[in-house]
């Protein structure tokens, strides 16, 4: 594995089918519009954009909901995904909606087992189709990666001890229960509470002890040298809504710009991000100006994640 690989492979992944609005889709081209691949490249990256993936398949009844359509898509991430890590690349999944992860997530756990997640969202997104009260399959990926439902095999399995949660405050009563489990089983769960008593600086540095990373302050990176990699999946609706708004599920109380910034920053510095996942934007929800402060956040905090530091 190399540390820092001097190559990052994009892959679009526009999915709207795990979650009940049109607009998802559109993330990728938002995203690359607003100069993501550009940005990366000024850092001194490779960009190897492998275009979109097909997240094909009607809109369906049942449940959950468009359950075809999600795994598709999913499996069609999952594949190209593997092949990026095969190349040694950097992996970054342009999203869609959240059920993505199902894909990036499964490939970087096939791909290296050791894989740390570090899961950025105001949502837990641990339901199954059993919990779930909505049916939308962007609230389930973690239920799938964790072995909460067996009925995708093809997924590997997901250690609870690999796992780490910030920015978490809307939680559904079934999700709470299985936090609590996953506590017990060693995963990190953090939410706003801690936020606001830690600081996001000490949230970072609990959530990236508790993955294994860093035992000595955040800037020695040379500690991190046999560490596994880390994934970074985040959810652009952690941010608070005031800052970004352009997202299905806005929940107050949310990160600052500064605190989401941090975050990226704090997985940089680690020196084992090896994939990455952004996903929710929506320009469907709001005015077009908003929709672009989204978008260009959620660029930035791309690049940010990258390496994007002053000196
Ligand atoms: C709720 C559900 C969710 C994202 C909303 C919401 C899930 N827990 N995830 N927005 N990204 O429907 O399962
Ligand atoms: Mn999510
Ligand atoms: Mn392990
Ligand atoms: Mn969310």
């Amino acid at each position: 594995f190399l540390r820092q690989p001097a190559t990052v492979a994009i892959i679009g992944a526009p999915q709207n089918r795990g979650q009940p609005y049109i607009g998802t889709d559109r993330g990728p081209a938002l995203l690359r519009r607003a100069g993501v691949r550009e940005m990366l490249a000024s850092l001194g990256w490779r960009v190897d954009d492998r275009g979109d993936c097909d997240m094909g398949g009607p809109v369906e009844a049942g449940w959950p909901k468009n359950a075809a359509a999600v795994e598709a898509g999913s499996r069609s991430l999952f594949e190209a995904a593997k092949r990026a890590h095969a190349d040694g690349c950097l992996v970054l999944a342009l999203g869609g909606d959240h059920s993505i992860a199902l894909g990036s997530v499964a490939a970087a756990i096939a791909s290296r087992p050791e894989t740390r997640i570090l899961w950025v969202d105001a949502h837990a997104d641990c339901n199954t189709p059993e919990t779930s009260r909505s049916g939308n399959m962007h609230g389930m990926p973690l239920g799938y990666l964790l072995g909460l439902d067996g009925s995708m095999g093809w997924l590997p399995r997901l250690d609870p001890r690999h796992l780490a949660f910030v920015g978490l405050r809307d939680v559904d009563p079934e999700e709470r229960k299985t936090l609590r489990r996953l506590r017990d089983d060693g995963a990190f769960v953090s939410t706003m509470k801690e936020v606001d008593g830690l600081g996001i600086g000490g949230v970072m540095r609990e959530a990236l002890e508790a993955l294994g990373f860093f035992r000595g302050g955040h800037h020695d990176e040379k500690s991190n040298k046999n560490s596994p990699p880390l994934h970074l999946s985040f959810d652009i609706d952690a941010i608070d809504p005031q800052i970004a708004p352009a997202t299905g599920t806005v929940v107050r109380g949310g990160l600052s710009f500064r605190e989401a910034h941090y975050v990226c920053e704090a997985v940089w510095e680690t020196g084992a991000l090896g994939s990455m996942d952004i996903v929710e934007v929506n320009d469907g929800l709001t005015d077009a100006a908003q929709a672009q402060e989204t978008v260009d956040l959620a660029a930035a905090l791309v690049v940010s994640a990258c390496g994007d530091v002053i000196c």
